[in-house]
């Protein structure tokens, strides 16, 4: 470990927000309090025996608050205004990179005006880092939004190791090509040593845009390259591997809230209040276009009119927790959903048996425990996703064993959770024929399957995910040897 002065680090994280929420309180106190996730969780236990720092944006536009300690963890915020949010994260990270990485479902707007605010705040960023970065200090930045990074810390930090990991899908090079900045986003990228990626096609997909976009040699997981930033041959030579590290979830955390009294207790409440049904299917999902809503009504109103599911039997409850609602696109989704789940309950409901329960709603890690207990078909079908820990937390949640997973092919989960019942969402008439072999095969060979996932996230949890990470990072370019399986 480098020695470290009060204001240096030897673990720097970088992502678009801090883990810490802030609150005012009416007397104009100011508290933080930790923000819950998983990235947070496996954060802590790679953090806990290091000096660490974490840089990010706090959650409010304006200038940044100054530095502050949690506990060991030395908190580095960077303050972007309201025009930041706006071009920078609503802007170029939302309505440009993220429709472009989830296979163009909407179309991505692009503006040169939002590309120089995600520059401008990139650059914020790479400062930050390099100000508590010690020397030879290892630096791990997170996802899209902060693309651009690794090679701004590169430049000003050769001593320091960079790793960079994708939360979301790296699209095929076909669409990458449509980003005026293409060069630039890749030219960003390869300033880490390593990248991680959610799937192995998300790795493959960003060498291939190396080779066709800069011209880069790519040798297996290894790509090489020497420009500049201008583009013009002869800047430092730059060396990345490129692999998949998938992410998951805090298993045992889950699995110790979902065994808890009062999560039992809950979800025999929460039952109770849809009526007993036989059948509860369940949705969670943010409110966005890559989840697979509109798809998954569409199948779920078919169904119905079918006359194959019926409310009080089976009902559906769709969690839809707000998200990015000053986004056109977002605003749109949100009044199509709620049209046709007007439609469908004002077409199959009765008194006292809703056929849908929409919750455009955030819930807490409690109530989200009970809700996965309560559902015996967990539908998670969404177009595009890079990896959805909906998935990985429903198999966990539900301890007792009991449950049924419908899987979109399109996730990266769908890579490892072999045993869900596997769906392309496109395809209704495929996609209703799932979800009713999810609710009438027999009990033992939902146990089964369910069993089969439940190892392989126990298995392959946050912490495993982290390690590898890191463990890659380490040893980059070289290979590391194979990750060790628990
Ligand atoms: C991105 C990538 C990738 C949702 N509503 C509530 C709530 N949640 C929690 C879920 C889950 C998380 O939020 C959502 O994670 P997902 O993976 O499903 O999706 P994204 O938000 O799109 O995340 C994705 C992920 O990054 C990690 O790399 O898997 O592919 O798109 O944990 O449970 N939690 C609480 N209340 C809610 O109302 N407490």
């Amino acid at each position: 470990m480098v020695s470290s002065t009060s204001s240096t680090f030897d673990f720097v994280v970088a992502a678009n927000r801090l883990p810490v929420d802030r609150s005012v309180s009416l007397d104009g106190t100011v508290t933080w309090t930790t923000s819950p996730g998983g990235l947070v969780t496996a954060m802590e236990s790679v953090m806990r025996d290091r000096e660490a720092a974490w840089v990010g944006w706090a959650g409010f536009p304006g200038d940044a608050p100054a530095p502050f300690d949690d506990g060991r963890l030395r908190l580095h915020p960077v303050g972007l205004s309201a025009e930041d949010l706006t071009d920078y994260y609503e802007g170029f990270s939302n309505d440009t990179l993220w429709p472009l990485y989830h296979d163009v479902i909407v179309p991505p707007t692009y503006h040169r005006s939002w590309w120089n605010a995600y520059r401008r705040v990139n650059e914020r960023f790479a400062e930050a880092v390099c100000e508590v970065a010690a020397e030879g200090a290892t630096v791990w930045i997170h996802d899209y939004q902060l693309q651009l990074v690794p090679a701004m810390v590169r430049d000003r930090r050769p001593d320091v190791r960079i790793g960079w990991f994708n939360h979301i899908p790296f699209p095929p090079v076909e669409l990458f090509a449509q980003l005026p900045w293409r060069a630039q986003v890749l030219r960003g990228l390869l300033g880490a040593d390593f990248l991680g990626f959610q799937r192995p096609d998300d790795a493959r997909n960003f060498l291939r845009s190396c080779r066709a976009v800069l011209d880069a040699t790519v040798k297996g997981d290894t790509v090489r390259w020497q420009g500049s930033d201008d583009g013009r041959l002869g800047g430092s030579p730059r060396v990345a591997r490129a692999a998949a590290v998938p992410i998951s979830i805090d298993a045992q955390g889950l699995r110790e809230l979902a065994d808890s009294p009062a999560v039992r207790a809950r979800a025999a409440e929460i039952r109770e209040s849809l009526g007993n049904p036989q059948v509860v299917l369940l949705g969670v999902d943010r409110l966005d276009y890559t989840k697979g809503l509109r798809h998954r009504l569409r199948a779920i109103g078919e169904l119905l009119a079918d006359g194959e599911i019926a409310p009080p039997e089976v009902t559906f409850v769709q969690v839809a927790t707000p998200s990015r609602e000053r986004v056109e696109a977002y605003r749109t989704l949100r009044q199509q959903i709620e049209g046709t789940v007007g439609r469908i309950n004002g077409d199959f409901s009765h008194l006292g048996d809703t056929a849908v329960h929409y919750l455009h709603q955030s819930y807490g890690r409690e109530e989200m425990a009970a809700l996965f207990q309560v559902a015996d078909v967990m539908l998670v079908t969404p177009l595009r996703d890079g990896m959805n820990l909906v998935a990985k937390e429903y198999v966990t949640a539900r301890h007792d064993g009991g449950g049924a997973l419908v899987l979109s092919e399109f996730t990266g989960a769908a890579e490892e959770l072999h045993s869900a019942y596997l769906c392309n969402p496109h395809d209704i008439a495929g996609l209703k024929e799932t979800i009713l072999r999810a609710i009438r095969d027999d009990h033992e060979e939902k146990r089964r399957r369910m069993r089969m996932m439940r190892r392989q996230v126990r298995t392959r949890d946050v912490q495993a995910w982290a390690d590898d990470f890191l463990r890659a990072l380490e040893m980059a370019p070289a290979r590391p040897p194979r990750a060790r399986r628990s």
